[in-house]
């Protein structure tokens, strides 16, 4: 497939709460899109990566910086472009995963647009609909976690995920689990909170049966993550710290994590995802698929992912409105627990035009030059 253009735009949709982890407290999801144009085709991919450093270095400035510079140059320069050979043709460029995935997917939904395939058959996933959990920020109080959580169980999610921090831990989780009853599937996440002295305290969470407990340590801390698992029953899953199939095979190999939280930005793309899942799968690790606030473009994908069999843990894949008032693309509804996964060729949805120009802040086209 020949690549006439790249169209970048950066969105700002407004959160329906703020979202609060240990790494700071977001108002507004900014998203980078990327738009590709073929002579018979078109495709969007959505980084993930956030405003600022602070999940990982990544960020959509400078995401931004290193597709306008080096990425679309690639691409345009090319002859032909195949989704499976864009990680290749960008491969001299070193890290920049999420800005690289965001490439990589607007090329595979105009390549799948084009064959009339879906993303989930591509993907070889199966089923129609997925059962998500949903992700929960730290709140102000206790009593405020514990009427948002009610909420969202009354909308359906069947697992919890609390986000948590030091100061914040032990006594929200003891007051959700109550709050849920025993057997609830629930699960924290300290997004690298925690260091390797903080053990003995870990512990005290394997009370509350949780599914798992996700990224206390740095990112980089693979021997602590091991360490901590000898210190503690609950599971520990890794999200910060799994960057590629690699990666996520030598943790496992290490003793470092048990469930792994698969997100195709933090990884390079979703086919290095798919990679992620076969070796996780053959390892006998559950994965899960985890998220980043995606708009309806991620999302789509992500539902896709979630439907392979190595899946076997609820994703944050959750519903539109518990994101959004307003998206670029039809709202996912929640509905009897599940969420249906896009069955249309590409990614299965369509950016709707007058939300994406609302909410758009800024934008660039490179062209092919002509012959
Ligand atoms: O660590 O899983 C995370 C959102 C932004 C950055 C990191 C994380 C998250 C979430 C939200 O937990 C998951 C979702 O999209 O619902
Ligand atoms: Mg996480």
């Amino acid at each position: 497939m020949r690549i006439d253009s790249v169209e970048l735009r950066m969105v700002e949709l407004p959160l329906v709460r703020p979202f609060r982890t240990s790494f700071g407290t977001e108002h507004t999801r900014q998203a980078l899109l990327v738009h590709v144009e073929s002579p018979d085709s078109e495709g969007w991919g959505e980084c993930v990566a956030g405003a600022e450093p602070l999940y990982s270095s990544e960020f959509n400035a400078a995401s931004w910086i290193a597709i306008e510079q080096f990425f679309a140059p690639r691409l345009l320069a090319a002859a032909e472009v195949a989704a499976i050979g864009v990680a290749g043709l960008l491969g001299e460029f070193k890290g920049h995963r999420m800005a690289k995935a965001a490439v990589e997917m607007a090329v595979l939904d105009a390549e799948l647009r084009a064959s009339g395939q879906s993303l989930q058959a591509y993907l070889g996933g199966g089923g129609t609909r997925v059962a998500p959990g949903v992700s929960v920020g730290i709140t102000g109080t206790v009593a405020e976690l514990l009427d948002v959580v009610a909420g969202y169980r009354s909308d359906g999610y069947c697992r919890v995920k609390l986000k948590i921090e030091p100061g914040f831990d032990l006594d929200p989780v003891a007051a959700v689990r109550a709050l849920l009853g025993e057997g609830f599937p629930l699960q924290v996440d300290a997004n690298t909170a925690y260091s390797r002295d903080d053990g003995a305290h870990l512990a005290k969470l394997d009370d509350f049966d949780l599914l798992l407990i996700e990224q206390p340590l740095d990112e980089e801390d693979i021997v602590g993550h091991a360490e901590l698992a000898r210190q503690m029953s609950t599971r520990i899953c890794l999200d910060e710290s799994i960057l590629s199939a690699q990666t996520a095979a030598d943790a496992i190999a290490l003793g470092a994590c048990r469930v792994v939280n698969i997100k195709a930005g933090r990884v390079g793309g979703y086919l290095e995802a798919k990679r992620v899942h076969d070796v996780c799968l053959a390892a006998g690790v559950p994965v899960w698929c985890g998220g980043m606030l995606e708009t309806g473009i991620g999302r789509a994908a992500n539902l896709a992912l979630a439907t392979l069999p190595g899946f076997s843990l609820p994703g944050d894949i959750s519903a539109t409105n518990r994101y959004f008032h307003e998206d670029i693309t039809a709202p996912f509804v929640l509905e009897d627990g599940t969420i249906a996964v896009p069955s249309a060729p590409g990614l299965g949805v369509d950016v709707d035009r007058t939300s994406l120009d609302r909410l758009t802040v800024r934008t660039f086209r490179q062209a092919r030059s002509r012959p």
